[in-house]
């Protein structure tokens, strides 16, 4: 059967290609949903791309995720610096889980250093742009047991 990654996007993320072009670039969240079903189609695998402003919603597709997905590739934008209910949920999925963020957040400001999800994450992307993704998503295929 197909496997399936769900692909989780935070806060401000339906922003992206509209400001701030010089730290997260030009390209929208659509050309990132398109760049993440094309490595996932090479990986043989299904997607399921969503982003919300809103914590809970997040947590809400961690849950789905457990039993309707094999792995997650997640940016939890500013969430990723505060949020232990989302590192308490990713603890309850049993597959990969990759955390992934569009800058490289360890040469920016402090508070952006820390990161909940990573005391969770099998592996960490920063600072490759949206090309991150594409290696996200080849990267947490590759780690979903056979
Ligand atoms: O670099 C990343 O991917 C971040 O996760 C992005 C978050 C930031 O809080 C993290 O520290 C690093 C912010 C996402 C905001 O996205 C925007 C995109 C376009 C315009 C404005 C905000």
């Amino acid at each position: 059967m197909t496997k399936t990654i769900y692909i989780l996007n935070g806060p401000n993320l339906n922003l992206l290609g509209k400001r701030q072009p010089d730290i997260y670039g030009h390209a929208t969240l659509e050309d990132v949903e398109a760049l993440c079903a094309s490595a996932a189609k090479d990986a043989g695998c299904d997607i399921v791309f969503c982003q919300s402003n809103h914590e809970g919603d997040l947590i809400d597709w961690i849950h789905e995720a457990r039993d309707a997905a094999s792995g997650i590739v997640i940016n939890p934008a500013a969430f990723t610096h505060t949020s232990v209910a989302i590192l308490d949920a990713l603890n309850t999925f049993d597959g990969p889980v990759v955390e992934i963020h569009i800058s490289q957040v360890h040469k920016r400001e402090a508070f952006r250093h820390h990161s909940y999800v990573s005391m969770r994450a099998d592996g960490v992307l920063a600072g490759f742009g949206i090309d991150g993704y594409a290696m996200a998503v080849s990267q947490v295929a590759k780690m979903i047991p056979a």
